[in-house]
């Protein structure tokens, strides 16, 4: 049960911290707007009753299906609409995956993430990932796939072997979505995160911004996820990374103060879920993410690749660690 907090930009300082899940994007847009070191301290203070500041969550993505999608996602280099120079790929084995998950795990990494370039999974291809989760699993660490759209009897089949975590991401607005996506809705988008949390799993969810969007957009997005009837256990805030080939290559950059707003709002909504700073760190300055973490980010993706484009190599985000006194989260 979720029991505390989230307060609007124009509640008084001692109005009672609770949890909701009836947030507008009107709402939103105004805590977007206040002045920044107000906005700081909110998240700070939000952030603050649920978790411990210093701790940070790690988890390291690998692509085991690679390119070749048929979906028209305009951020993706996965998309099989787009010439960018990706290699497609076949489904990783299970021997490879566990592989790479030991390397991970030595290299600090709690959580192990298995993303795939499908619409949605066939069912054969679903159970050779439901393996994959058992073996990752078994190496003692969490497991999250993200896999494009499931059935209710996926969900559950992924449940069965024990995942923990599903990535699905609302990526933008409702009133945005088509600019970005025409091959499925936004509608298919809740259905398949409706058949997650039926399940049992651990739904990880979010967005991207420097799509072109607007703060409304923004705010739009982040009430719809704060109005869900449980927020999202993790909520990734992704900034766009601009691929050639793309529609979105060449999008004009977000503010990045912006950016550390967006993430600041996640926290003071969703207080009790863990906001993770995702793709773009690899195009961040140390200062730029040393904000999102203040602003109430707790969780990276650590290695150094995404799932096809570069994040930062092990070493400089080890120096920015220590340099900010930032303990991984244990499990
Ligand atoms: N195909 C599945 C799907 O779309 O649900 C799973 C993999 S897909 C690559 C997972 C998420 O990665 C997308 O929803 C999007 O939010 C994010 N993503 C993809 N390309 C990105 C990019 N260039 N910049 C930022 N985020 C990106
Ligand atoms: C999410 O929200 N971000 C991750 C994960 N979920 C799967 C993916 C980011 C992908 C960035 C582009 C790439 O490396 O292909
Ligand atoms: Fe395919 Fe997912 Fe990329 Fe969209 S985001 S093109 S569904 S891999």
């Amino acid at each position: 049960m979720e029991t505390v907090e989230a307060i609007g930009a124009d509640a008084p300082p001692s109005a009672a911290p609770m949890l909701r899940h009836d947030w507008s994007a009107a709402e939103v847009e105004a805590l977007l707007a206040l002045p920044f070191a107000e906005l700081m301290f909110r998240a700070q203070s939000a952030h603050r009753r649920h978790f411990d500041p210093n701790q940070v969550q790690m988890s390291t993505l690998l692509s085991i299906k690679t390119g070749g999608c048929p979906e028209d996602c305009a951020y993706c280099p996965q998309s099989a609409r787009y010439d960018t120079g990706l290699e497609a790929g076949k489904l990783m084995s299970r021997d490879e995956v566990l592989a790479e998950a030991r390397r991970a795990r030595e290299a600090g990494a709690t959580r192990y993430c298995m993303g795939a370039a499908w619409r949605s999974p066939k069912d054969r291809d679903l159970e050779a990932v439901a393996d994959m989760v058992t073996g990752v699993k078994a190496l003692g660490m969490e497991t999250c796939v993200t896999l494009g759209m499931l059935s209710a009897p996926q969900a559950e089949r992924l449940a069965d072997a024990g995942l923990d975590y599903y990535n699905h991401n609302l990526d933008t607005s409702e009133s945005f979505y088509g600019e970005i996506i025409t091959t499925r809705t936004y509608q298919d988008r809740l259905e398949t995160l409706g058949h997650v949390r039926d399940a049992g799993i651990n739904v990880c969810c979010g967005g991207i911004v420097g799509m072109g969007e607007s703060r409304r957009d923004r705010a739009d997005m982040i009430a719809t996820l704060a109005s869900l009837p449980s927020h999202p256990e993790s909520v990734p805030i992704n900034m766009l990374v601009q691929v050639e080939g793309t529609p979105l290559n060449g999008a004009d950059a977000l503010d990045p103060f912006e950016f550390v707003r967006t993430v600041a709002v996640a926290r003071i909504t969703m207080p009790g879920s863990v906001v993770r700073l995702s793709a773009g760190r690899e195009q961040m300055s140390d200062e730029m993410q040393a904000l999102a973490f203040l602003a109430g980010a707790n969780s990276v993706f650590v290695g150094p690749e995404l799932l096809t484009t570069p994040n930062p190599e092990r070493e400089r985000d080890s120096q920015l660690f220590a340099r900010l006194g930032i303990m991984p989260m244990p499990a």
